[in-house]
């Protein structure tokens, strides 16, 4: 699927990263994957309400990716947003306590799961508009160029933004200005319950990138050092000042597109065949290659299921809001 240069960056990060860096990269997709399974858990129990889209299956595209950036890069993503927010370094407490709609969260509980944000981690945003982020990926890259900073801006978004007039007005706008900006389109072949077949006229979305004069390229999105690569090139066109790069990471969300939906649109064997691929068992093996023990690991599951654990309780423990800031920030006062 992915193309040889690609696998072949994905080999040489695996033998230059150090053995602690490799370890960083497990135990944030474990970290993700278990948050997500005890936020399904507190959904159903009422603790957490609203909209909910979770990210598990497609942990690899978010660590690789913001692994291959500094802190002081931007990054913006779409309503699917607990995975790149962690991943950006936002505490687990502040993100549970945001989806729990409590004072402590990340967006002070006013936001919910689809409006994490935090400027000080240089998160900018889970968008509930499909394609929404776009545009603003251009407005922090152009603001970027203009003050001549050397950070870049990565914009995380579904194949269901393709389609959309945004996206070929980012792209194209991007590319004329040489912003620095990275697309990274989490291709996992549906928008909600529609094929990709049946709602794009290319299947290989990266494309896309051809028309708007940038390089596009595809990658395997559950090979977290194969996205870490290809980012690191982006990242570095960028930074160069010679513009924007499409990234394709093809990837599967493990869940229904939202905690509402029970995925009845696909058949079992083809969930059988992504389940398989998992990106948190390939890891493990990549790992044990490069002789990391299965020992190692599994004490790093339990380090980040303590992690999640006192994320739940302090989201729980925290207090909501008040009732008199209801108008606060709603509106000019
Ligand atoms: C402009 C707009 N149109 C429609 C919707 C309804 N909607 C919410 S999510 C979604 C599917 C988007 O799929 P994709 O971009 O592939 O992201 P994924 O959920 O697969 O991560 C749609 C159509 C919306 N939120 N915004
Ligand atoms: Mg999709």
């Amino acid at each position: 699927m992915a193309l040889e240069r690609e696998k072949h960056l994905a080999e040489r990060s695996l033998l230059t990263l150090s053995e602690s860096n490799l370890l960083d990269l497990y135990r944030l997709m474990s970290l993700i994957r278990r948050f997500e399974d005890r936020v399904a858990e507190m959904y159903t129990r009422g603790k957490i309400t609203g909209f909910c889209h979770l990210y598990a299956g497609e942990e690899a595209v978010a660590v690789g990716a913001i692994h291959a950036l500094y802190d002081k890069d931007y990054v913006i993503s779409t309503y699917r947003e607990h995975g790149h927010c962690l991943a950006k370094g936002v505490a687990p407490q502040k993100v549970m306590a945001e989806l729990f709609g409590k004072a402590t969260g990340v967006s002070h509980g006013r936001g919910g799961s689809m409006h994490l944000f935090d400027t000080e981690a240089r998160f900018m945003g889970g968008y509930a508009i499909v394609g929404g982020g776009l545009p603003l990926a251009a407005g922090l890259g152009l603001s970027i160029h203009y003050k001549e900073e050397p950070e870049v801006v990565c914009c995380f978004f579904g194949d269901g933004a393709l389609p959309q007039g945004a996206f070929h007005e980012t792209l194209n706008l991007c590319s004329l200005w040489k912003l620095p900006v990275i697309f990274i389109c989490e291709n996992n072949f549906y928008g909600m319950g529609t094929l990709t077949q049946r709602a794009i006229c290319q299947q290989e979305l990266y494309r896309f990138a051809e028309p708007y004069n940038i390089p596009g390229v595809r990658v395997d999105g559950m090979e977290v050092l194969e996205v870490y690569g290809a980012v690191l090139e982006a990242a570095a066109r960028a930074r160069e000042g010679v513009g924007p790069s499409l990234i394709e990471a093809v990837t599967y969300r493990f869940r229904g597109h939202s905690m509402s939906d029970p995925a009845e649109y696909r058949s079992k064997r083809e969930e059988r065949i992504w389940q398989e691929r998992d990106p948190i068992k390939r890891f493990r093996r990549r790992l044990n290659e490069r002789r990391v023990s299965g020992e190692v690991l599994d004490r790093v599951d339990r380090e980040v299921d303590a992690v999640v654990e006192d994320a739940v309780r302090f989201a729980d423990e925290s207090a909501e809001p008040p009732i008199s800031e209801v108008a606060k920030n709603v509106y000019v006062e």
